[in-house]
């Protein structure tokens, strides 16, 4: 198989990282080394990825659900393998419950346009968090102008983190809908998500987690967490871009209606009305990501090879390492709780954002970037949370599989320099 490791192997990050192309054997080609360090954003891409896509363009490729030819039917198996292989890495019963989408938020909107948007009536209450990115914060909004649901947002305390008795008050309110972030893309935060879950339960609300960084983190397992509705792309765990998941599980998957209409989603259509066709393909309307699909599936068998549990622990490794370093600058703020170990905060990992005094982060990043060393700079899509924790901005660097300890010495010995030049 293109994409298995050799599983007696013990994790090592440079093995990993000489399979990704872009990152490996740069000299060899004449260019200057990167340290890649804005894996939140999108994730680059290992060559069995690559080569799973080539394969599918060099000998596969067809249309889905369409042709009766071999070639078309060839496809159609390969496409509806991923969704099999995506049930399986996120711990779902059925691969019905798995809906391609072109990612996280086009999922979410499809929850709020196809779902909320009929279950909730005005005046009922979504509570959401501070901690969302915008892609779990304005369709949301969007929808509270449009159909008069109220928004109740959860605030984060000082240490960016929820309090527990808090949540709970909100839920004295009987909301019908609660959307949280499974990990901050700023803080790497991972909030109590299944005790969240099981008291919104309770509440007599559903649940929506955006799984868009926490996929990439940790193992996953739907069903344990109980979630109604789960959000993820696949550019953010090793695959393209322009293919992402709704995860939808069986008591919500029936009320949830088609947003798009077209080819496919339907079984029979006359000039005054159309029949819907099964699910999960009724809200796939028209030619999917087929190829980006094959490089998904591609992509997990990657994460599964490697093992999702020993991805968690080295991304623990390298996230305290980093903080470690960063610690020891003074003038720079960490965003959020900077103790992993404190009960009461929840743990954090894979992402950590700061503000140096005087120094804009645009700033930062380009003086980085100057040295070859990719981080971003800004509100990172979260401008809530940054609002929370006081600050319109922040440096952010966040890891994948392929991130050593010598890429932090670097990025540390970058940052002192930086600091030295622009402070
Ligand atoms: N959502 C991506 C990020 O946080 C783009 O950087």
């Amino acid at each position: 198989m293109l994409c298995r490791q050799d599983p007696a192997r013990v994790y090592d990050p440079q093995i990993i990282k000489a399979q990704f192309p872009l990152l490996a054997n740069r000299e060899l080609r004449g260019e200057p080394p990167i340290v890649y360090l804005d894996s939140a954003s999108t994730t680059q891409k290992p060559q069995c990825v690559i080569r799973a896509i080539e394969k599918y363009l060099v000998a596969s490729n067809a249309n889905i659900n369409r042709g009766v030819y071999a070639l078309s039917e060839s496809s159609t198996e390969q496409y509806e393998h991923a969704r099999e292989v995506v049930a399986r890495f996120i711990g779902a019963t059925h691969s019905r419950n798995i809906v391609f989408t072109h990612g996280t938020t086009e999922s979410i909107n499809m929850v709020a346009l196809g779902w909320a948007r009929n279950m909730l009536k005005a005046g009922d209450t979504i509570i959401v968090t501070e901690v969302e990115h915008h892609a779990n914060i304005v369709p949301w909004q969007m929808l509270a102008k449009n159909k008069g649901v109220r928004l109740t947002f959860l605030p984060v305390d000082e240490a960016g983190s929820f309090d527990k008795d808090i949540y709970a008050r909100l839920l004295e309110q009987n909301p019908k809908l609660v959307c949280v972030s499974g990990m901050s893309n700023v803080t790497g935060y991972l909030p109590p998500c299944k005790q969240m879950v099981e008291w919104a339960q309770r509440a007599g609300a559903r649940t929506l987690i955006d799984a868009a960084q926490l996929v990439a983190h940790k193992p996953l397992d739907v069903r344990d967490l109980g979630v109604d509705f789960l959000a993820f792309s696949g550019h953010k765990l090793y695959g393209p871009t322009g293919i992402g998941v709704l995860y939808a599980n069986d008591s919500v998957l029936d009320d949830l209606e088609p947003v798009f209409g077209g080819g496919v989603m339907v079984s029979q259509v006359t000039t005054t009305s159309s029949i819907l066709a099964g699910i999960p393909t009724r809200f796939e309307a028209g030619t999917p990501a087929i190829v980006e699909a094959i490089g998904l599936n591609a992509a997990l068998e990657f994460l599964e090879s490697i093992g999702m549990a020993a991805i968690e622990q080295q991304g623990l490794v390298l996230y305290r390492y980093a903080l470690e370093k960063l610690l020891q600058f003074p003038n720079l703020t960490i965003l959020g709780n900077t103790d992993s170990t404190d009960e009461r905060v929840g743990k954090r990992t894979g992402i950590i954002s700061f503000a140096i005094n005087g120094i804009h982060p645009h700033d930062v990043a380009q003086a980085f970037d100057d040295r070859n060393i990719c981080m971003r700079g800004g509100h990172h899509c979260a401008m809530p949370l940054h609002h929370a924790l006081h600050t319109p901005g922040s440096s952010r660097i966040s890891f994948g599989v392929y991130t050593t300890q010598a890429d932090l010495d670097v990025f540390a010995d970058v940052l002192a320099q930086i600091i030295a030049l622009l402070t």
